[in-house]
């Protein structure tokens, strides 16, 4: 196996070349005297300095939904490595229970007494975090969700590894394609207030609202709370209580694994379907067994690295979070921000049987 990620990919560069050229004058470039002045002034009114050079020495704290799982390592990892090559200092805090909200307040508001430069956080929910979240960003931290958002109020901006919606229809169309767009199908989640989840969850019955899932139903909705064991009792729980499903979406790295995991083992390996966001190395093992036929993500190392350069851009004053604000993401090239301040990576990748060697995370 050869090691390849999504520096192969073409990540979206949302950048216009007329969008470009507005900036051109300070892109590489030394920031002119008043830069700093300026950007002072600017970020408090809201507005951003494109041309301020980036800070060096910064503090830049990673707040994954959780520690020591494989798609958050991944992603960290790529956050670590761009926080260093920027010259500031990162690190990462979490606890390694996929469903601990209360412990992301708790970090954050230590995160905060140590007066770190900015936070990059997975929220587990939308609103918990918010209380603590406002308190750092008044104390001036800059706050950048990544894979999983809070309210648009208590963050400067969102890093999203995809459009939700086309993350939602992805994975639908993957499974109608699977089970002939036919039968009962089944989600398996992760926590319930997990807002990346539920936002996908709520495109996914959207869509199930057009003509040709007419034939599909779903009949269930599980969280196996990002635990493998949990995931798994819940995959089991689902195909007893639903004889007749035909297939699940696990749009988690954890869910999933554990779902291909109990298929594998039972009596509807190959006839229930599975599909959903898994990570490659998890998935491979089942792909190749004839459990999995195809499943979607993004390279976790690119999010990450994606979610320290939005980090550092606004400690920089180079962006503060409004839509049609841009910044240089090292070779990744020009990222824009959207509405609500999202800034999305791209397009998501398809594995299955022919193209899963291709990748390692
Ligand atoms: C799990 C988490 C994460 C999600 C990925 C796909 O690791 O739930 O938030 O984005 O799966």
């Amino acid at each position: 196996m050869h090691r390849t990620t999504s520096r192969r990919h073409p990540s979206v560069l949302l950048a216009t070349v007329s969008a470009l050229s507005v900036f051109a004058t300070g892109c590489g470039g030394a920031a002119d005297d008043s830069a700093g002045t300026e950007s002072v002034a600017n970020t408090a009114a809201g507005k951003a300095s494109p041309n301020a050079p980036t800070k060096r020495g910064l503090t830049i704290s990673f707040l994954p939904k959780q520690v020591n799982t494989p798609y958050f390592s991944v992603a960290d990892q790529g956050g670590k490595e761009a926080v260093t090559e920027l010259g500031s200092t990162f690190q990462e805090v979490g606890t390694d229970d996929g469903a601990d909200t209360a412990g992301q307040v708790s970090h954050i508001t230590s995160l905060t007494q140590r007066k770190v430069d900015a936070i990059a956080v997975s929220a587990q929910d939308p609103e918990a975090l918010c209380t603590a979240l406002k308190q750092a960003m008044s104390d001036g931290i800059k706050v950048v969700t990544y894979d999983s958002d809070t309210k648009t109020e208590c963050r400067n901006a969102f890093v999203s590894p995809a459009g939700a919606e086309d993350l939602a229809v992805r994975q639908l169309e993957l499974l109608g394609e699977q089970i002939g767009y036919k039968g009962e199908i089944a989600i398996l989640s992760a926590a319930q207030t997990a807002t990346n989840q539920n936002a996908w969850i709520a495109y996914m019955k959207e869509e199930l609202k057009d003509p040709r899932y007419k034939e599909m139903k779903l009949v269930d909705i599980a969280y196996g709370d990002d635990d493998a064991d949990k995931s798994y009792e819940q995959a089991q729980v689902l195909l007893e209580a639903h004889p007749n499903l035909k297939g699940i979406i696990s749009p988690t790295t954890n869910g999933i694994k554990a779902a291909a995991k109990y298929l594998s083992e039972s009596e509807y390996k190959g006839t229930v379907k599975l599909t959903g966001l898994g990570a490659p190395n998890d998935m491979r093992e089942y792909v190749k067994d004839g459990t999995v036929e195809a499943f979607v993500l993004w390279d976790p190392a690119r999010l990450g690295e994606l979610a320290a350069r939005a980090a550092v851009a606004l400690a920089s004053g180079q962006i503060t979070g409004r839509e049609g604000q841009m910044f240089q993401a090292g070779d990744m090239g020009w990222f824009n921000l959207g509405e609500d301040g999202v800034i999305t990576l791209g397009e998501p990748t398809v594995f299955d049987a022919k193209n899963i060697d291709d990748y390692d995370f």
